[in-house]
């Protein structure tokens, strides 16, 4: 549908950022005559906070065509907020993306559908991207089906966000996340499609058309192929596999 897709590693907390070098040199060696880079897959590395300023030294020194994100983001702007990193800091990293709303940080930090679009606000403050993460536990895909919470999460992400705001959107069945488990590329569809319908109920169908929307959830070599031969799956977010360079090539070469 004409949307660049979106393939996404989120390291979580691994590779410090010596480790960080090698493997960022590693992969971009491994995928030199892969599809990222005439521009048809657009790959982006998640790093810890302490790798971004020596991730984002490499790639430019090296000219190497990776987006760069982080893990979260705090709401606020600057102050009294021990241990929060700004937007603002973000930015000037060169980081495009950031990740809100992670599965992980919702059940560990207790962040809520309220702090999550707080965060999403900050986030377009500073011009970086969201990567909304939305998805269902066990529990709420046997009491309500699969879409009813990730549906009310991104309704609830979107409060406020304006019809022009460059966004992504990650739906992760908690149940999926690091389990080996994957959703069926039939469960990713109908959800993401879902997910399309609320962006264009809150941002209009011009976003709708635009937003890439993602599947996470145990992605791996053997299966991504499944997910993005999905209508309304533009990529996906990736984690423990995108810690090992020849699976996370083998991902990003997808459709080769
Ligand atoms: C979901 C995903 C990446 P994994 O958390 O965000 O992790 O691919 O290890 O299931």
């Amino acid at each position: 549908a004409g949307r660049t897709p979106l393939i996404a590693g989120n390291w979580k907390m691994n590779l410090d950022h010596l480790q960080a070098v090698a493997f960022v040199q590693k992969l971009h060696w491994t995928l030199k005559d892969a599809k990222h880079e005439d521009g048809s897959v657009e790959v982006a590395v998640f790093p810890p906070f302490t790798d971004l300023r020596t991730v984002q030294t490499l790639l430019d020194a090296d000219k190497i065509p990776f987006a760069l994100g982080a893990q979260d983001i705090s709401s606020h702007d600057s102050g009294a907020y021990t241990g929060e990193v700004s937007g603002a800091f973000l930015a000037k990293l060169d980081n495009r993306y950031v990740i809100i709303g992670h599965s992980e940080r919702r059940e560990y930090h207790h962040e809520g559908d309220d702090i999550v679009a707080a965060k999403v606000q900050a986030a377009l403050k500073h011009g970086l991207v969201p990567v909304i993460c939305v998805g269902e536990t066990a529990d709420d895909l046997e009491k309500h089906g699969a879409s009813a919470v990730p549906v009310g999460q991104l309704q609830a992400a979107l409060e406020g966000v304006k019809a022009d705001a460059d966004i992504v959107v990650a739906y992760e069945p908690v149940w999926a996340i690091g389990s080996g488990q994957a959703a069926t590329p039939e469960q990713a569809q109908e959800v993401c499609a879902k997910l399309r319908e609320v962006i264009a109920e809150k941002l209009g169908p011009d976003a709708a058309a635009r937003t890439r929307v993602l599947y996470g959830g145990s992605v791996k070599a053997a299966n991504i192929a499944s997910f993005m031969r999905e209508p309304d799956v533009d990529g996906a977010l990736v984690g423990g596999a995108s810690l090992v360079v020849d699976e996370f090539a083998a991902i990003i070469r997808y459709q080769k």
